[in-house]
């Protein structure tokens, strides 16, 4: 586990220098290896690559994880949009509770990070002490950027309902280079996009092979959401999500303009403009505004090669589009 030296204490988990100990210590130390985009290697764990202290998360909570069948989890690729849709499906579970989005409303005072938890790297942090589930109000919502073969089987035998959202491949890279070097320490020199192009591309990110989303659950109890499509029509699909959420907009909310005073608090303009977005910082130590860069579609258009863009669209058709995926 992480260090708790004094050398470390200052230092976010994400730049800190890992021991393996305890249970899953053999496991881990048995598995493939890549060199890591920040500190930590990745390890190939069920062919999905993870983090060292993560990957010591995942395997507690798929140890220890008791899904029921109220619970709502929220499925994501890494920087596809897990912060706006934690702070939407936040919104939407709590608005009787918050009914003036101006005043008191929890999302103007916290990330919505620290509203909704990530399994991997909120709650299942501490292999001693497991988290305690049962003061959290139903249905409880969680997070997890894992995919779908290595969701806690719990989760995939109850009748729990996941809201999938991933974006186009091409802007999570994006996003993920400059979050990435955002977190790499003064001392480490910046990545170059082409370098984690390449990574990106052998499946060598994290959560990765990019391409495994494919493989998510189509059943009644998923809701798949792009970025793109939200992007274009947020009313539409914030409906679709209270509706799948079991919590629908009545005719009186939506004459009150109810849909509008929560699309408008998750906003991008709006949540990157807050105090508590500028200069808070999550569990794991990452800066709130990290989670805030600009909230666009197609970014990559003005950073990828024709080379890459040929490359990358290979993938995208063999691996993704076959499964119903074009971006
Ligand atoms: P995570 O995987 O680390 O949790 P995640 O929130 O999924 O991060 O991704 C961050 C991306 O969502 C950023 O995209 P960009 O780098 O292309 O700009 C971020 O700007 C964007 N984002 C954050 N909040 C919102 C929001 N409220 N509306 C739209 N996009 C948002």
């Amino acid at each position: 586990m992480a260090k708790s030296s004094d050398e470390n204490s200052e230092v976010p988990i994400y730049l800190q220098e890992i021991d393996l100990t305890g249970e899953y210590k053999e496991l881990i130390s048995t598995l493939p290896l890549e060199k890591g985009w920040i500190k930590m290697p990745f390890h190939q764990y069920q062919g999905c690559w993870i983090g060292t202290t993560t990957l010591q998360n995942v395997l507690s909570c798929q140890q220890h994880f008791q899904a029921l069948d109220t619970d709502i989890l929220l499925v994501t690729s890494p920087k596809s949009g897990t912060t706006w849709l934690k702070a939407l499906t936040f919104a939407l579970l709590n608005r009787k509770k918050y009914s003036n989005v101006h005043l008191n409303h929890p999302l103007l005072i916290s990330n919505p990070h620290d509203l909704v938890p990530f399994f991997e790297h909120d709650l299942y942090i501490n292999k001693d002490i497991l988290p305690n589930l049962n003061s959290l109000s139903h249905p409880r919502l969680f997070s997890t950027h894992l995919p779908y073969h290595l969701l806690p089987k719990s989760v995939k035998e109850s009748r729990c309902k996941i809201v999938y959202l991933c974006r186009d491949p091409k802007d999570n890279l994006v996003s993920f280079w400059h979050f990435i070097n955002k977190l790499r320490s003064q001392s480490m020199e910046k990545l170059a996009l082409d370098e984690l192009f390449e990574s990106f591309c052998r499946g060598v990110s994290p959560f990765g092979p990019f391409w495994k989303e494919s493989l998510m659950e189509r059943s009644n109890k998923v809701m798949f959401l792009r970025y793109e499509e939200m992007k274009k029509k947020p009313d539409f699909y914030l409906k679709k999500l209270a509706e799948f959420m079991e919590c629908p907009f009545s005719k009186e909310e939506e004459s009150k303009g109810v849909i509008d005073d929560i699309l408008n608090l998750c906003s991008f303009e709006k949540l990157s403009g807050l105090e508590v977005n500028k200069i808070g910082k999550v569990g794991t130590g990452v800066e709130n505004k990290y989670f805030f860069r600009r909230g666009q579609v197609g970014d990559w258009k003005n950073l990828f090669t024709t080379e890459m863009i040929k490359q990358i669209d290979i993938i995208i058709e063999k691996e993704l589009v076959e499964y119903g995926l074009s971006f």
